[in-house]
């Protein structure tokens, strides 16, 4: 039997195979994968001095040591989708079929060349679907592969609509995937970093929120319904610096970490649970951008639709029950008319405590019961309710201060539009609103002081072990923008001379 060798450099190391002519190219391709050590599920690429991509058969050219091929294990397949396997399972039957014909033959058939290279093309679509590396499907890190510089290629050129059908259809098939196991867990603490996710990413992450909580299960929520209804809530956000839908998302997940880090589950029925995640999702719908006061004072149609009290939040929560009204997306469709009664009434509850004007009332209330917190008295119970997502909603010096800061920019963006708005109207502005006046840390300074620490701090008491999750890091932060502030002020006199 005539053999031949093949030189050829893998992970640093010149190794050589040496096969013949009937060895079969599954048995070649084990060969390569054993020295690869590699796994069946990885996909290996060899490439020749030109660094062109050459198959892996036995009818490899023989080379030299000075001409060796490089082998790469590129990327993990999707074994865990099922198709690749197959797809390899369909190759190596080609493989198999084709040496049949061969001896037959002795030629191979156009058909199989054809079907081959189908596979061959399929194949490689396959690994050029960068954007499900986050699955944990490649080899890299997963879950923290983009930086915010380097945001995947706008789709500005598209329309809005076109822009979310895109969403909804990478959503649809990155739904199906199945997410690491260090994604789900890290997707549970208030170090999640929202901005290496983008829309449609978000949307299944929502979607793990639902089923991870057993809603799905427990709420007979069919998942096509609970797809439709993330998409339509993603739908109903505005463009918008802040109160945009990667706000909805921090603000759900913020809550999701919360109900794991609290145990949350085995203090509450499912059915509050539920409340509070579908509130914070909802929270702050088809937001447009300016305040309460700013409704109240331009009278616009919200302030007089609900004549000036808690124009936006009513209206937040009328377009969540919208949304929920329509067949297609009613994720409640299948709970009982009493159930269906707590819900909406536990949602309204949670999205109008949402106003920061009733910041002090449900504070000082819950402060009142928080030496005799009973989770089985109702009153209790709705107050730590709001709690917990006025605590989401504006929780983000809890996070990375990378990531919080990126909040902060988009934050005064939006409040720098509705001064600038209410200075051409002749509004009255709001001194922490205005450019002229606000500077990143006396914002954040004061903020942190008299409303984040009150509140976590009374949360913390309920829950000791929020104190290094959510205490600790806005503490940091203040300390971090007192130090900012004290800074900019000592340099005052210089700078101004
Ligand atoms: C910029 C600052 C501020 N900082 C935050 O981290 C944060 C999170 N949510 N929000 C935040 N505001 C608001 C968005 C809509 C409602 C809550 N703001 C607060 C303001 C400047 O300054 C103060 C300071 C003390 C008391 C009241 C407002
Ligand atoms: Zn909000």
């Amino acid at each position: 039997m005539t053999t031949k060798i093949i030189h050829f450099m893998v992970n640093g190391r010149l190794e050589q195979a040496e096969f013949g002519a009937n060895n079969s190219a599954a048995d070649v391709k084990d060969l390569f994968r054993a020295a690869a050590e590699a796994g069946s599920n990885h996909i290996l690429k060899l490439y020749d001095t030109n660094g062109s991509v050459v198959k892996i058969s036995p009818r490899l050219e023989a080379n030299s040591e000075d001409s060796y091929y490089r082998l790469e294990v590129v990327a993990s397949d999707l074994q865990s989708v099922g198709m690749p396997t197959e797809l390899d399972d369909m190759e190596s039957r080609l493989q198999h079929l084709e040496s049949k014909v061969m001896e037959d033959v002795g030629k191979t058939p156009d058909i199989i060349d054809e079907l081959k290279s189908q596979v061959e093309s399929f194949k490689r679509k396959l690994e050029s679907v960068q954007h499900l590396n986050w699955m944990g499907l490649f080899h890299k890190d997963s879950d923290h592969h983009r930086s915010k510089f380097s945001k995947k290629p706008t789709t500005s050129h598209l329309s809005v609509d076109e822009e979310r059908q895109q969403v909804r259809k990478n959503f649809t098939i990155m739904s199906s995937l199945q997410m690491t196991e260090k994604v789900r867990e890290h997707l549970k603490t208030p170090n999640f970093d929202n901005w290496q996710w983008e829309e449609a990413e978000m949307l299944v992450l929502l979607q793990v929120m639902f089923t991870d909580l057993d809603f799905l299960m427990v709420f007979h929520i069919e998942l096509d319904v609970l797809q439709n209804f993330l998409f339509e809530v993603y739908c109903h956000y505005n463009s918008i610096p802040f109160h945009n839908f990667h706000h909805c998302f921090c603000v759900t997940q913020m809550m999701y970490g919360l109900i794991w880090l609290t145990d949350l589950r085995s203090r509450l029925p499912r059915l509050d649970l539920l409340i509070m995640l579908t509130s914070a999702l909802c929270h702050d719908l088809d937001h447009p951008g300016y305040n309460n006061v700013f409704q109240i004072n331009a009278q616009t149609d919200l302030a007089i639709r609900y004549n000036d009290i808690s124009p936006l939040e009513n209206h937040h929560c009328a377009v969540a029950f919208g949304i929920l009204s329509k067949p297609e997306c009613n994720i409640l469709k299948n709970l009982s008319s009493e159930q269906y009664r707590l819900i909406r009434g536990g949602m309204i509850r949670c999205i109008l405590a949402t106003d920061m004007a009733r910041h002090n009332e449900i504070l000082n209330k819950f402060k009142s019961i928080q030496p005799a917190f009973d989770f089985n008295n109702k009153e209790h119970k709705e107050v730590l309710m709001k709690i917990m997502v006025k605590v989401s909603d504006i929780s983000n010096e809890a996070r990375p201060m990378a990531v919080a800061e990126q909040w902060l920019d988009c934050l005064l963006q939006e409040f720098f539009n509705q001064s600038d708005t209410e200075k051409l109207k002749g509004l009255p502005v709001a001194p922490f609103m205005d450019r002229d006046k606000v500077s990143k840390p006396s914002s954040q300074t004061s903020f942190i002081r008299f409303v984040l620490l009150p509140l976590f701090s009374e949360l913390t008491k309920l829950f000791p072990c929020l104190e290094q999750h959510i205490l600790e890091p806005v503490r940091q932060a203040l300390e971090y923008y007192s130090t900012l502030e004290r800074a900019g002020k000592d340099e005052e006199p210089t700078t101004k001379a």
